[in-house]
């Protein structure tokens, strides 16, 4: 008889949340962190850093769509994108959809995330090889450092705000993304959940006072715990609503699984809890 296996995910020691799978396709420990590729029963294959679930083919696209196609569409016209981590490919496959993009340079930190989802998540890992990339091993806090208005858009898919990731939610880091981006740039982050992180929430957006505009918006998945999750966005000039078009959306043609016209204007309501206790740092 087939045993159940579970992956368990606890969250800030306070929750958890299962996954059944069938078996483990990948596991690596390197330099930076453990890496496990499992093939779930029901949710696809699923990547796993240090037992935190980054991504899995059932809902990958609700945070990859929402990642990139909210901020490129806020911003006029993006050409010059710098993603952070992302090691999956799945931030690179949909910023690589957008005509106007002629250079996308992709920063990780772990080889080892991007040779194993090249072979365990093809549906994910599709655009390592696109022309318009320019992908590069390093630690993307380094590299960032000496860049000067040169990006129309940054975006940092990181893992969570400790282990490798964690020099992406620092006071120095986000100076240099600020000096990184062009006059009328803007940069987005992944920004945990609202039910369990406003402190954390708080404190990334004490980060990005400089910005003219700056809130997090918010979305639902199936993967990270309990299901409502947030990215933080911050921008030189362009109001990610006043400015943004339906039209340019409508002309873009893509085929989006998640996003729409609707849903880049809802996701930044926020319930009455968040929206007081964010709004002194916000502004939108
Ligand atoms: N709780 C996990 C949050 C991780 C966000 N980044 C995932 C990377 C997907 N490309």
């Amino acid at each position: 008889m087939k045993k159940n296996k579970w992956f368990i995910e606890e969250y800030q020691g306070s929750l958890s949340m299962g996954f059944k799978y069938n078996k483990v396709l990948f596991e690596e420990q390197s330099p930076f962190q453990h890496i496990k590729i499992i093939e779930t029963k029901d949710h696809g294959n699923m990547l796993i850093n240090d037992n935190v679930i980054m991504t899995c083919d059932r809902d990958e696209f609700i945070y990859h769509e929402m990642i990139t196609h909210v901020p490129l569409f806020s911003h006029n016209k993006p050409e010059t994108v710098l993603v952070i981590g992302g090691g999956d490919g799945g931030s690179i496959r949909e910023v690589l959809k957008h005509q106007t993009i002629k250079k996308c340079i992709m920063v990780e930190i772990d080889e080892v995330v991007v040779r194993a989802s090249r072979k365990h998540l093809p549906k994910i890992a599709t655009s390592f090889d696109h022309p318009l990339l320019e992908l590069k091993f390093e630690d993307g806090a380094s590299y960032i450092a000496d860049k000067k208005n040169q990006f129309d858009v940054v975006i940092i898919d990181s893992s969570e705000p400790f282990g490798p990731s964690k020099a992406l939610f620092g006071d120095q880091f986000y100076r240099n993304v600020y000096e990184s981006l062009k006059e009328d740039g803007l940069v987005v982050a992944q920004g945990e959940s609202m039910f369990y992180s406003l402190d954390f929430q708080k404190s990334l957006l004490k980060r990005v006072q400089k910005f003219k505009y700056r809130t997090f918006y918010n979305y639902s998945n199936l993967s990270y715990p309990n299901g409502p999750w947030s990215f933080l966005l911050a921008s030189k000039k362009y109001h990610p609503l006043k400015d943004f078009s339906k039209q340019r959306v409508k002309q873009a043609k893509l085929d989006f699984r998640y996003y729409n016209n609707d849903i880049h204007q809802a996701c930044f309501c926020h319930p009455q809890f968040s929206k007081k206790s964010l709004e002194p740092f916000c502004n939108l």
